[in-house]
């Protein structure tokens, strides 16, 4: 063969790849499988809730069974997840959330710090949850997971069977924001209806598609997962708290103020006291001044979360305007002895109040120390 010959040959050889290579990407076959090899990994850990309910009468969708469909099966109803990422499952229970406990928030959070820590390979996860007590879960992962892997919790407000189910979407838009890296390090993520909450300022607002408002630091949009904030006070691996050795925190009541409220009254008195309060009453001032002085920590939070009041100082005795406006309880003998205010929670709700005094109550009970856990969280 000449060498004119050989040249062209190998040229044409070149050509016919080239051509093969060029038809093969174009119509996606070609590379597949590797596309497929470089989706990110997501673990999808199911809890419960009514993204996996069930409708009792296909007629009626307020009757349903909160946490009936497993993980596996949630995940069949979304064919578009496998085209964002390499999807694992893991049941961690299925139940409606109001049954999940502070216990489970324990082996939850170290489960999926022990998870995230030994599996490289996740870039993500992400937790199915019940709606009622999503602000709670996802508080307390905030403050304890570590990682700066993206976890993001979801739910839905309409059983899996409705005919015009939310779960499918909220779910969709869940994954793509674990698998995406813009996610990390941002605490625990919450997405509803495609906006991403944060879950300091979660709340459920109301019981309907639609109802998770607060606390929005992003949207999941056409390319994804898209940031407008980020939190500013520590959350995950930034956290001091570490989760206790057995599965049990301290107990920590949470009541609630109201007009000719007398006050909390208990055969075993609790560890902490968090009251949900615009303004006490005498009778509940005076009430919470005998937990206090008997070293157990109240913290006055603001019903919405909303309020940022200055924190007192303990004073010598009851403050002259408070003898004023509480004359009908004059002569008290519970008036006696250092006056002790009310830690305030600053912009916690009543709920995330009690979670942070949980945790705090771990490291400390000292009032000095508590204030700044409370100023810093
Ligand atoms: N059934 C409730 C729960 O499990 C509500 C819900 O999931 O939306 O929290």
């Amino acid at each position: 063969m000449t060498e004119g010959r050989r040249y062209l040959q190998g040229r044409a050889r070149w050509i016919v790849a080239a051509l093969i290579a060029w038809v093969g990407c174009s119509s996606g076959w070609l590379f597949a499988a590797n596309d497929a090899e470089e989706l990110p990994k997501v673990l999808i850990v199911a809890t419960g809730g009514t993204i996996s309910g069930i409708q009792d009468d296909p007629n009626d969708p307020t009757r349903y069974r909160s946490g009936s469909l497993s993980a596996g099966q949630i995940i069949a109803s979304v064919p578009a997840l496998e085209n964002h990422a390499t999807i694992e499952t893991l049941q961690f229970s299925n139940m409606p959330s109001t049954q999940i406990m502070p216990a489970d928030w324990v082996r939850l959070s170290r489960q999926l710090s022990q998870l995230l820590r030994e599996r490289e390979d996740l870039a993500g996860v992400v937790v199915t949850h019940g709606t009622d007590r999503l602000e709670e879960t996802a508080f307390f992962l905030h403050l304890t997971l570590r990682t700066e892997k993206p976890v993001v919790m979801v739910g839905a407000q309409r059983p899996a069977t409705h005919n015009s189910a939310d779960g499918p979407a909220n779910l969709l838009a869940a994954v793509r924001t674990a698998a995406a890296p813009q996610s990390r390090d941002r605490g625990v993520l919450i997405v509803m209806d495609e906006r991403i909450l944060s879950a300091r300022e979660l709340r459920k607002d109301f019981p309907r598609v639609g109802g998770f408002a607060s606390g929005r630091i992003g949207l999941v949009g056409r390319d994804g997962p898209q940031y407008l904030y980020t939190p500013s006070r520590p959350h995950t691996r930034h956290t001091e708290f570490a989760l206790p050795a057995s599965l049990e925190l301290p107990n920590v009541d949470l009541v609630f103020s109201y007009s000719g409220g007398l006050g909390p009254r208990y055969e075993t008195p609790p560890a902490g006291i968090v009251v949900a309060a615009t303004g006490m009453t005498c009778e509940e001032t005076l009430a919470m001044q005998v937990f206090a002085r008997a070293g157990i920590p109240v913290v006055a939070a603001f019903p919405t979360g909303e309020a940022l009041r200055a924190q007192r100082p303990v004073e010598e005795t009851a403050p002259a305007r408070m003898l004023d406006l509480c004359s009908a309880l004059a002569g008290d003998p519970r008036w006696e002895g250092p006056w002790i205010p009310p830690l305030v929670a600053q912009f916690l709700t009543p709920q995330k109040a009690r979670i942070l005094l949980m945790l705090a109550l771990t490291r400390t009970t000292d009032r000095d120390e508590l204030e700044a856990i409370f100023r810093r969280y």
